[in-house]
């Protein structure tokens, strides 16, 4: 089941920049930041809020690492924007087999590794009205996102 917003994700040419219109326009401090080789993304996390399901809601600045990545592909056709939207489950396998079976495709066989140790997937942007969409599970709360416990 999807609970929760868990980010929105955003994409720059220069992250430091980005992260710091956010912090002096709206007060938001970064949370936790890393590269992500394998989606050749340095990323930066806002927390805005923490959610009912026991999750989070955050921004997600992105800035590609290489010049191959699908963010450097996205920024040269499109500039700054809003890149995805994810959204936060406790069971990114069941609920991607489940939106695959409504002919949705699911980009990857098996979730990855996302921010924070997150396992993740894509559901293709064509597929979904024009939004890339991700699903996450966020590290260590397999089964525990319960929106009925809180
Ligand atoms: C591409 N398209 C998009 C889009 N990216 N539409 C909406 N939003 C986006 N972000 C559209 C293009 O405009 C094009 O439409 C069509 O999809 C094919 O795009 P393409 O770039 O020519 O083709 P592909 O197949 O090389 O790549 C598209 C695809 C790719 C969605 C499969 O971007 C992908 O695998 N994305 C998932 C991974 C990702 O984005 N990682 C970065 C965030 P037209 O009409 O011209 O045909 S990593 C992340 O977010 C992490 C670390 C995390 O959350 O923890």
């Amino acid at each position: 089941m999807l609970t929760r917003i868990d980010h929105i994700g955003i994409a720059c040419f220069d992250l430091d920049k980005t992260v710091e219109f956010y912090r002096a326009t709206y007060g938001f401090e970064v949370f936790h930041s890393e590269v992500n080789e394998e989606q050749g993304v340095r990323e930066a996390m806002l927390k805005i809020n923490e959610t009912s399901d026991g999750g989070a809601s955050y921004l997600q600045l992105l800035e590609p690492t290489r010049e191959d990545s699908t963010v450097a592909k996205w920024l040269d056709r499109n500039g700054e924007g809003v890149h995805h939207i994810a959204f936060g489950t406790a069971d990114v396998d069941g609920d991607a087999a489940a939106i695959r079976d409504k002919g949705v495709r699911v980009l990857y066989d098996e979730p990855r590794t996302g921010s924070m140790g997150s396992r993740i997937t894509f559901l293709h942007p064509k597929d979904c009205g024009g939004v890339l969409t991700e699903l996450v599970t966020a590290k260590g709360a397999e089964g525990s996102e319960d929106p009925h416990s809180h």
